[in-house]
């Protein structure tokens, strides 16, 4: 009998032999180089390990698929700028294993199912098109003809092109990104959700509304001037190590740090630069000045704490507001100040689960300083009220007057290596009206106006049949979203899913009745077209765009750029009826950038631009103090303190990453920072909670969430007791993306609620 979809999209649950030890007190130095060292060994050979580490992220190499944390502009390390992390990230898609016919001959897509994404990742890149007929119990190689055809049949058998979904992850480049979106509104509709829906999109919808552009505001320049900077929900370390070095210079230049997280993360705390010899012998740098240990979604609550106390001074003093800011550049400071004044300070304290003494030496950090940048990630975007915890960090940033000029702004840190890049070219359900307008302008088609399905609402259509094909450029869809039973249901009752992958996951195996995989290029690799080697690009978190080009050798002659699969399967479903030729951009994607000059604002002179080895920055608003928001003005806003309350017994959960992951796709078993090796199914709790019920270390439980009358369940994880607040805990994801309900998500935003997720604890 074969698995059912929720059985094969959820991660296995046998343990690994978990082995723990007191997490260090300092990041990178030695381990990581080893580490590092030992992941290129693993996979890759020694001749493109050495190419690839020379060429990352230098003027003129490639884009690390790692993160989207920007690169020095003049100073590059010879060395090659990379970390460990992104090392482990090349290694993955550089690894010299392939899988193709043979491999899928063996293996039945059930038996795949019950490996784990561990050994699913580790079995080689994709080598050619496959084909899953409905029924089998195998995919089989197919031409890419024969599968653009298929692709072309079922879109084009559909009623209505709404019942087709788009989905793209952070990692496809401007060039194939903007062709997608293109393809996608001449087919006729704008189904296009990405991952930015379960990422950043929290920091979109806030900072559009407060300050008219939905990105950060900050330079890395700015960074090294600030007076202050606060790093909020976010573990660089392990996410943005090269955001490690960059901290460190502020500190070189007087600039203090605030680090506001329910973890200690070894790397808010100390850091080495492996770069520098002298530091690795002398033992690092003291990073944060202040670790504020929040409870979990306590971030509005400290905020609102901090507001009230700053009020209080300002009234005594009147020198802590930036006055002449606020007049000229702002609009609903009055409101703001009287809905403020409803707050009781000792409540705001409370909720926020900090004590008073680290309270003042937080507040007396921020008091006086006048240069101040806030970073975060996804500790504030992935909470019911997330769009209010990054409203509330505008308004600390508008009273300081901390917007818009040196050292001082909003630092929203990107995850994937081009996720804002594709939303700047259009991957965007809810695009506005001059961007479409000028589709219109250039091409002469009419694209929808009607708001296309983020990806809660096109797990919810697929669910209800309402959406019958999935096509996803890049990511692993079921292993990313919520409420993982119901999001396995949702992709087979599709007729056709379709990945355009570099490697095997697990949404390769959770399938509508028929499936494609369409293998491409990575990053590292020559893209040879008809007019040569193409250059791509991409954006980083700060704004600015930069050409990436592979060094290294296709893994397989039968590999397609996601340029050239989005070229394919525009003309097979739109031959005839499109005004567009679709395959000339295959040949010269300098005709895609000629089009995005011309459609997306920014980009004039495009191919000439992007010719400057260190790229070029896109025009940002906000740093200008030109906010394009409906008032004209930096906007004030008033937010709630959010009103959950636990039930006996219950635990707020939050899921994060560990050290060896990226997203989805687990480098290895260790959580190094965090003293935890050898397994994913744990759960750190506080010790006091563990006392209360009588857990033992590493005892064995399950875990079970309610939501709206709803149980979920997930088996067998082991109890770490770790320095956590009390009632928070955290689980890795995927594994207990099975507990988060898809129905919790951010307001306004529909990101999910996947760092906030109420839990109960079982013993086994
Ligand atoms: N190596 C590596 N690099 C990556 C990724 C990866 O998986 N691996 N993923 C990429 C992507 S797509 C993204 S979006 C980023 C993610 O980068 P991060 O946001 O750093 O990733 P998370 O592990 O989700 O960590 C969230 C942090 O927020 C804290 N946190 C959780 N809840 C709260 C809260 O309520 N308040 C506060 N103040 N803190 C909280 C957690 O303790 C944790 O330190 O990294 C990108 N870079
Ligand atoms: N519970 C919980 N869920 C989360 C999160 C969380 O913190 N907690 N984080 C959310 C966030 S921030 C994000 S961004 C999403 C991530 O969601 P996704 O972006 O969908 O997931 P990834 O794991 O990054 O995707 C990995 C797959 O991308 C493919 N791939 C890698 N490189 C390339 C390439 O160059 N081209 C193509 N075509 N494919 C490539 C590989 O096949 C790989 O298996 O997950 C979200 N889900
Ligand atoms: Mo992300």
């Amino acid at each position: 009998m074969s698995l059912k979809a929720k059985d094969k999209a959820k991660t296995p649950e046998h343990f690994t032999n978990l082995k723990t030890q007191e997490p260090p007190k300092n990041t990178v130095g030695l381990g990581a180089i080893k580490s590092s060292i030992s992941h290129a060994n693993q996979y890759m050979n020694t001749g493109d390990a050495l190419k690839l580490s020379l060429k990352i992220n230098q003027k003129g190499g490639f884009d690390c698929p790692g993160c989207a944390w920007p690169d020095p502009d003049d100073e590059r390390s010879a060395l090659g700028e990379y970390c460990e992390n992104g090392m482990k990230a090349i290694a993955e898609e550089a690894q010299n294993k392939t899988i193709g016919a043979d491999f899928f001959a063996q293996h039945a897509v059930d038996e795949l199912a019950t490996w784990s994404d561990f050994q699913i990742g580790k079995s080689g890149r994709l080598s050619e098109p496959m084909f899953l007929e409905e029924g089998a119990t195998h995919y089989k190689p197919i031409s890419w003809e024969a599968a653009f055809k298929k692709v072309g049949e079922h879109l084009n058998a559909l009623d209505n092109p709404d019942e087709a979904v788009f989905y793209t992850s952070g990692r496809t480049t401007n060039e194939a990104a903007f062709l997608y979106q293109l393809f996608v509104r001449e087919y006729g509709t704008a189904n296009l959700p990405d991952c930015s829906n379960m990422c950043h999109e929290a920091s979109g919808s806030a900072l559009s509304e407060t300050l008219g552009i939905g990105k950060g505001s900050v330079t890395l320049d700015d960074l090294y001037k600030a007076e202050l900077v606060m790093v909020i929900g976010q573990n660089p370390a392990t996410n943005h190590p090269r955001m490690l070095s960059a901290l460190e210079k502020t500190k070189k230049n007087g600039g203090k740090i605030i680090a506001i997280n329910p973890l200690p993360e070894a790397g808010l705390m100390k850091f080495t630069d492996p770069q520098s010899p002298i530091k690795m012998l002398t033992g690092g740098t003291k990073l944060s000045d202040v670790f504020v240990p929040i409870t979990i979604n306590g971030d509005v609550a400290f905020f609102k704490a901090l507001l009230l106390k700053l009020l209080e001074k300002e009234e005594q003093d009147g020198n802590v507001f930036d006055k002449e800011f606020i007049e000229q550049y702002t609009s609903g400071l009055d409101e703001f100040i009287s809905d403020l004044k409803t707050f009781n300070f000792e409540d705001c304290l409370e909720a926020s689960g900090v004590s008073r003494a680290i309270f003042d030496e937080a507040f007396n950090l921020i008091l006086n300083k006048k240069k101040i940048i806030i970073c975060w990630a996804m500790g504030l975007t992935q909470h019911e009220n997330a769009v209010d915890n990054i409203r509330e960090v505008v308004n600390l940033l508008l009273l300081k007057g901390s917007i818009g000029k040196e050292g001082a702004g909003t630092c929203p840190v990107r995850g994937h290596s081009n996720v804002q890049g594709d939303r700047t070219v259009g991957i965007w359900e809810s695009a506005p009206q001059a961007f479409l307008d000028k589709i219109e302008n250039k091409y002469g088609f009419k694209p929808t106006t009607k708001h296309g399905y983020s990806v809660i609402d096109s797990i919810k259509a697929m669910y209800e049949k309402k959406a019958k094909v999935f096509f996803g450029l890049g990511g692993n869809f079921i292993s990313a979203v919520p409420d993982t039973a119901y999001s396995a249901q949702a992709l087979a009752n599709c007729n056709l899913t379709v990945h355009v992958s570099t490697k095997l996951n697990r949404s390769h195996l959770v399938t509508g009745k028929e499936a494609l995989i369409f293998p491409c290029l990575g990053r590292t690799e020559k893209d040879y077209q008809k007019t040569g080697i193409q250059v791509q690009s991409v954006e980083n978190s700060m704004g600015i765009v930069s050409s990436t080009k592979g060094v290294l050798e296709p893994c397989s002659d039968k590999l397609l750029s996601e340029v050239a699969v989005v070229c394919g399967v525009a003309h097979a479903t739109l031959k005839g009826r499109s005004k567009i030729n679709w395959l000339d951009y295959q040949d010269d994607y300098n005709l895609v950038r000629d089009d995005i000059a011309e459609v997306v604002s920014g980009f004039d002179d495009y191919n000439t631009r992007l010719k400057n080895p260190s790229g070029f920055y896109l025009p940002n608003g906000a740093r200008i103090r030109k906010f394009n928001t409906k008032t004209k003005k930096a906007n004030f806003s008033i937010n709630k303190l959010p009103k959950w309350k636990l039930k006996k017994d219950e635990l707020i959960m939050m899921t994060i990453r560990s050290h060896d992951q990226f997203n989805t796709t687990i480098y290895g078993l260790d959580d190094r920072y965090r003293g935890v090796f050898n397994e994913r199914r744990i759960i750190f709790m506080n010790r006091d909670d563990m006392t209360s019920r009588n857990l033992q270390e590493h005892q064995v439980v399950n875990l079970k969430s309610e939501f709206n009358g709803v149980i979920r369940e997930v088996n067998n994880f082991k109890v770490i007791g770790y320095d956590i607040p009390k009632s928070c805990c955290a689980t890795y994801f995927p594994e207990t993306n099975v507990l988060v309900p898809l129905d919790s998500f951010a307001h306004t935003a529909k990101t999910p609620a996947s760092k906030s997720i109420r839990i109960t604890v079982h013993k086994t």
